[in-house]
Formats: C-alpha cells, sequence, structure tokens
C-alpha cells in the first residue's frame, strides 16, 4: 500500500498532572517525575509545555508525606484509551501499585482533557463532578471520564495546569483553566508551593 492512501494519523492535545509521594527505583518524587516525563517522549508524545514542580499537602489533609505535583501539555497520536494505556504502564514501570483509593503512590499520571473530548456523556459527567466528597471515596468510576471529573476542585491540578494551559476552556463548565483556578480558595492555593 502506498503511504499517500493510508489514512492521516490524528495529532491529540492532551494534558497530563503528575504526582507522587514515595520514593521509586530511581529516588525521590520529583526524580521519577522528571523520568516519566522521558518515558512519555519515547513513546512518542512531543511535550510542548512543562509546569514548574510543586511541593502540595497530601489530599484529603494527613493521607501521607506531601506530594510533588506538576503538569505537561503534550501532543500524540493518541486518543483516550491509547494515552490512558501509555500513562498505565508507565506509572507500572516505577513501581506504582494500585493498592488503595487516594493512597501513597510513587507516580500518578492523570489523564485530564484530551482535546475538548467529552466521555461517556454530558450527564454521565455531569454525575460524577458533582458526587459529594465522601461518596467519592467509596465510588471509583469505570468508564473513562473525560475531562478528569476532579480537575475543577484541586489546587494542586489547576495551580500546575495553569503553567502549561492558562487558556484551555473546559468544554462542560466553559471557563478556561485561568478562571477555574480563581474557583479554588487563596488557602488551598497557597498550600501549592513552588519547589
Ligand atoms: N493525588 C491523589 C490523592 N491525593 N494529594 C496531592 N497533594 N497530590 C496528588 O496528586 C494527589 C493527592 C490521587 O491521585
Ligand atoms: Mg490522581
Ligand atoms: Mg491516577
Amino acid at each position: 500500500m502506498e503511504l499517500s492512501s493510508r489514512a492521516p494519523i490524528r495529532k491529540h492535545s492532551l494534558l497530563i498532572a503528575l504526582g507522587g509521594n514515595l520514593a521509586s527505583s530511581v529516588g525521590k518524587p520529583q526524580e521519577t517525575l522528571k523520568a516519566a516525563l522521558k518515558l512519555l517522549q519515547t513513546s512518542g508524545a512531543v511535550i510542548r509545555a512543562t509546569s514548574q514542580f510543586y511541593h502540595t499537602p497530601a489530599f484529603p489533609a494527613g493521607a501521607g508525606p506531601d506530594y510533588v505535583n506538576a503538569a505537561v501539555r503534550i501532543e500524540a497520536p493518541w486518543g483516550p484509551e491509547k494515552a490512558l494505556g501509555v500513562l498505565h504502564r508507565i506509572e507500572a514501570q516505577f513501581g506504582r501499585e494500585r493498592v488503595q483509593r487516594w493512597g501513597q503512590r510513587t507516580l500518578d499520571l492523570d489523564l485530564l482533557a484530551c482535546d475538548d473530548i467529552v466521555l461517556p456523556d454530558r450527564n454521565t459527567h455531569k454525575m460524577w463532578r458533582e458526587l459529594p466528597l465522601d461518596a467519592q471515596i467509596g465510588r471509583a468510576p469505570e468508564q473513562l471520564i473525560l475531562p478528569h471529573p476532579r480537575l475543577q476542585d484541586r489546587a494542586f491540578v489547576l495551580v500546575p495546569l495553569a503553567d502549561v494551559a492558562p487558556d484551555w476552556v473546559h468544554p462542560l463548565l466553559g471557563k478556561p483553566v485561568r478562571v477555574l483556578l480563581e474557583g479554588v480558595s487563596e488557602r488551598d492555593r497557597a498550600d501549592v508551593r513552588p519547589m
């Protein structure tokens, strides 16, 4: 088959949150995060922007050592499911074990958004987005929800995200990251400290 007759590979713009609060085989969380960025590149992603690295208190409060959090904006020929697979594979390479929801971890790579894609649909998304905090602890969605349903709630996600994609508009909330950040408390924002 001739090259020109193949369907063109679609590039996606992906927003990814990085976090960790336990040492891995490569060292402290910041070293793990840097190594994960390299693996994203060798997996075929082009990194368009990397945030500063931040120290953040574990959420929920008291749930272990402080985290290092960051965010990246990448371009890659991966739709949401494929991207999730790549992220899980990289997490596994750094010894991530999925034991406890919101438990301590060496590396957490969360897909925050893929272009303006909404998954699985607006109504299901709204249900997960508006789930009260106590219900969130006992219920984890089985299907992929995009944009990440907690994105707008957490300073440790929004502060780094504002470094890499301040103008990305949430397709359901209709607000750019810069404005979503104004929705979290001054106190939560102050807890996110550049390293
Ligand atoms: N991730 C969690 C649970 N708690 N706390 C902070 N500070 N940063 C995180 O990335 C984080 C968390 C679940 O993924
Ligand atoms: Mg997470
Ligand atoms: Mg995760």
